[in-house]
């Protein structure tokens, strides 16, 4: 039997393929950068996270509607089922999508039509977290964090992602605590590029729930024995860590050290438009290097269950 997968780390605007952004500029009447797929294709090597991160914004001006927002989750939930994902805890950048003009309603709207009609045609259930962009103010965070929690569409939970040197977790804690106070589920990105000190700072002033990456935490004996004795997850994503250049290639992937440290990690697939592939393709590619074993692949598939925000008749029913 084909284990249920549980999708941890993805950001829904890093599943926007290269075809479905010429459909959506002809949509859209957007004029690209690029006169073709090759051409733009040609962009996708990356030396690390900003440069990746340029494309990716870059990319963002061909969605502009609610049905934008709609087809692009949909084409993900397609994709993910046929990975055999039953369960999807999905990231929006909404202030890469505000900040050029687009109404909040428009992207979160968009996004929840289509995971709740998901849950019906493909059968993968989903939780939606906003996630704020560090890189910009903290005081636009708490903004629009006000703005979502008045508004008509529920979100389950809030993240931190973009450029993350220079921008440490502790500067969103009046954004983590008013979450926490509306019982929002918490998560951050920590210890990509960033160093251990991060990952601490998330965990104490944030008071994050799950760490997205954190895979310096390595660098760190005494944090990785605190998330060791916490249980606390780590949602890896191993072909986003090459393509970024966090580790040489798959096989100098560190994934196997950390299951054998006892660390709760997940495999993820973080912008899988971008990075070579969707969460079957990571496990694949962690399996060529590494042949993991059925009891390995048992406990990857466990984990994210364990780490999901199901309740615990959500979990049972997955496992
Ligand atoms: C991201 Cl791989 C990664 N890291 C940080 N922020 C991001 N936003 C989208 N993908
Ligand atoms: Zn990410």
């Amino acid at each position: 039997m084909r284990l249920p997968l549980v999708e941890l780390h993805l950001h829904i605007e890093g599943t926007l393929e290269p075809e479905l952004i010429f459909e959506l500029a002809e949509r859209n009447g957007v004029d690209l950068p690029w006169g073709s797929l090759e051409e733009l294709r040609a962009q996708y090597a990356f030396s690390d996270l900003q440069s990746f991160l340029d494309l990716y914004y870059a990319n963002l001006e061909v969605l502009r509607t609610r049905a934008d927002f709609a087809t692009l989750t949909t084409r993900y939930l397609e994709r993910a089922a046929a990975a055999g994902v039953r369960h999807a805890e999905v990231f929006v950048d909404v202030q890469a999508h505000t900040s050029r003009g687009i109404e909040l309603g428009e992207v979160l709207g968009g996004v929840h039509d289509a995971l709740q009609a998901g849950e019906r045609t493909v059968g993968i259930s989903s939780k939606l977290l906003v996630s704020f962009l560090r890189d910009r103010p903290p005081a636009e965070a708490l903004a629009v964090l006000q703005q979502v929690l008045a508004g008509p569409i529920p979100v389950d939970g809030i993240g931190l992602d973009s450029a993350e040197v220079g921008y440490p977790p502790e500067l969103f804690a009046e954004v983590y605590a008013l979450g926490t106070a509306n019982g929002l589920r918490l998560v951050a990105h920590a210890g990509e590029e960033g160093p251990p000190a991060y990952v601490w700072t998330a965990l104490d002033m944030l008071g994050v729930e799950r760490v997205d990456h954190g895979i310096r935490s390595l660098e760190d004996d005494a944090l990785v024995r605190r998330l060791v004795d916490e249980r606390m997850p780590l949602t890896v994503c191993p072909l986003s860590n090459v393509r970024l250049r966090v580790v040489d290639t798959i096989a100098d992937h560190p994934l196997p050290q950390m299951l054998e440290l006892g660390l709760l990690v997940t495999v993820n697939s973080d912008d899988p438009a971008y990075f070579g592939g969707y969460i079957d393709d990571n496990l694949a590619a962690l399996q060529e290097a590494f042949a993991l074993g059925a009891a390995d692949r048992a406990v990857l598939a466990r984990n994210g269950v364990e780490a999901s925000f199901l309740d615990e008749a959500g979990k049972a029913a997955l496992y």
